[in-house]
């Protein structure tokens, strides 16, 4: 008898209480906790396309009562053969909405607006994320809160313009998500 049909019979043996093994309560919590993982993944990660364009989760981070700025992030690939621009941004969020970039200054770090828009080469993948190239939303209507979503229309000089969600995340969140499988 093989090893199937002996586990079988014992399964069916007259007084065989039907319990669970220890193994198979492990197999089902990995089974849920692996649900509970796609389901966070899903509802964090989210993407847009236009023409040539995909716009990988762009966020934001809730900021404090008062607070007159808020910075946006988001990583964009060119799936084209040739360079495309990041030209404007605008979001009824905000008064107005600039392209910045870091950079130290005499050991200090400092953030200017970049002029002329940003190139996003062909082929390429530019990441907008703290601590470099990122979006500043100037002049706060409201306070952005944690696990909402704001619309922002992003211009491109030659896939034109699009309106992607920004989820707002938690004050200290510092820009993992965008560093996954990449
Ligand atoms: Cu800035």
């Amino acid at each position: 008898m093989s090893q199937f049909f002996r586990a079988a019979a014992h399964a069916r043996a007259p007084g065989h209480r039907n319990t669970l093994l220890p193994e198979q309560r492990l197999g089902i919590l990995v089974f849920a906790l692996a649900l509970l993982f796609v389901g966070a993944q899903s509802a964090f990660a989210h993407e847009f396309k236009v023409g040539d364009l995909e716009i990988e989760h762009p966020w934001s981070r809730a900021t404090p009562a008062g607070a007159k700025v808020a910075g946006g992030y988001f990583t964009v690939t060119n799936k084209g053969s040739a360079p495309d621009r990041l030209l404007s941004i605008s979001s009824d969020v905000s008064d107005k909405a600039e392209l910045h970039e870091m950079g130290v200054k005499d050991g200090v770090m400092t953030m200017r607006p970049v002029s002329g828009g940003l190139e996003i080469p062909a082929g390429g993948k530019v990441a907008l994320k703290p601590g470099a190239y990122h979006l500043m939303f100037m002049g706060l209507k409201r306070q952005p809160k944690q696990g909402e979503k704001f619309s922002v229309t992003l211009t491109f000089e030659k896939a034109g313009a699009v309106t992607v969600e920004f989820a707002v995340e938690g004050m200290g969140e510092t820009g993992g998500m965008d560093d996954h499988a990449n």
